[in-house]
């Protein structure tokens, strides 16, 4: 069987024994936090929104947060030698630490979380500042990520206590950025269906879509994802393995370059993704391209589509549709020094699908680009 599959996504939200209303925030561990932080505002678009660091006294990290829209940015690296941040930065290069998932009681998310299965990094702590209190709390994912649970409905301060507004003058205008809707793991060969059961079992997540490795090759390399969502649709984990090919496939090159799982790529929301990515690349923004021959049979395999495909074809954005409508896309290049992560730019018209007719494109151009670097 290599359709992919949609499950009934019918379910009830009183029914949904862990409640998330969103992405609260993503946090990378990065070794320059400063000018990683510069690079997400001038290139992507974000704008400063807070602070902690020496001046806030905080002596052993220092943490940039940028902001667009729903999607908030934490940007960490520390201020000496010897720290666990340190040590995952030089294990695994800049990469995602935290996916912060705001919920209503993040003790009961934590105490439901540990009850079926998950392994504790946090048991929930309450902090307070001038601004109200927020609850916190995590479980280990895949890796070396984590999920932390954010209560703050008692909170009305920039970010979170111990963070002080970041004032600038320097805010770049956006690039439309709108929210997270997906972001991708890698997992090591014979590790999805683990991970999988654990969104299941420990989340209460349900599989809304499978691709084996008839959907997702080429004439090299393979592998496979499940996709995870929430009973409300706004958390959505794709979760990766590679599969056997006649050559490294993509998941094996980031699995290498990581040393080990974690967060392959986050897709982020635009409700004008030609105005986002014309906008991103006139600020540097640099996207994986594909043969232009894409476009010339783009009509037949798609049908009608709102958007102009000559603009489409000149900025490399691919279009695919499902029963429900279509979407478009892009992927920007590795976005650090390893080839490791990058971004998706997405804007969904009606398709709730994550671009299966896209992955052989996709991926003879992710070949390309490994060809490049010697690791294909
Ligand atoms: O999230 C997705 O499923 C799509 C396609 O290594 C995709 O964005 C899947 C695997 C991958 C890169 C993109
Ligand atoms: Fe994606």
């Amino acid at each position: 069987m290599s359709t992919a599959t949609v499950a009934q996504n019918d379910h009830k939200e009183a029914q949904d024994f862990m409640p998330i209303n969103g992405t609260d925030y993503l946090e990378l561990y990065v070794s320059n936090s400063k000018q990683a932080a510069h690079y997400y505002k001038t290139a992507f678009g974000f704008k400063s929104l807070a602070y902690k660091g020496l001046e806030t006294g905080s002596r052993d990290f220092e943490s940039y947060v940028v902001e667009q829209d729903k999607i908030r940015l934490v940007l960490t690296s520390p201020l000496k030698s010897g720290t666990d941040v340190g040590r995952h930065i030089d294990k695994h290069g800049d990469g995602v630490k935290v996916t912060a998932l705001w919920v209503d009681d993040a003790t009961y998310a934590y105490n439901e979380a540990v009850k079926r299965g998950a392994k504790s990094y946090m048991e929930p702590k309450t902090e307070k500042d001038e601004d109200g209190k927020v609850v916190t709390s995590g479980i280990y994912s895949y890796g070396e990520v984590v999920h932390i649970f954010v209560e703050r409905k008692d909170y009305s301060g920039t970010f979170l206590p111990g963070y002080q507004k970041w004032e600038s003058d320097y805010q770049p205008t956006s690039t439309g950025l709108k929210f997270v809707d997906h972001m991708v793991g890698n997992v090591n060969e014979g590790r999805m269906n683990y991970w999988v059961d654990f969104y299941a079992n420990v989340m209460g997540f349900k599989q809304i879509m499978s691709f084996d490795d008839k959907d997702i090759s080429t004439e090299f390399t393979a592998l496979m994802s499940k996709v995870m969502s929430n009973g409300n649709g706004r958390i959505k984990f794709p979760i990766n393995e590679p599969a056997p090919g006649m050559k490294k496939s993509q998941v094996d090159e980031y699995l290498e370059f990581y040393e080990g799982e974690g967060v392959q790529h986050i897709a982020v929301a635009t409700d004008d993704i030609v105005k986002t990515v014309s906008d991103l690349k006139s600020r540097g923004v640099e996207f994986l391209t594909i043969p232009t021959t894409y476009y010339d049979v783009l009509t037949e395999r798609v049908g009608e589509i709102d958007e102009d495909i000559e603009s489409l074809r000149k900025l490399g954005i691919l279009v695919d549709r499902d029963d429900e409508g279509y979407l478009l896309q892009i992927f920007t290049k590795t976005v650090q020094a390893r080839p490791t992560m990058f971004f998706e730019i997405i804007q969904r018209k009606g398709a709730t699908s994550f671009g299966k007719g896209n992955f052989k494109a996709l991926f003879e151009a992710i070949e390309r680009e490994q060809e490049l670097r010697g690791t294909l």
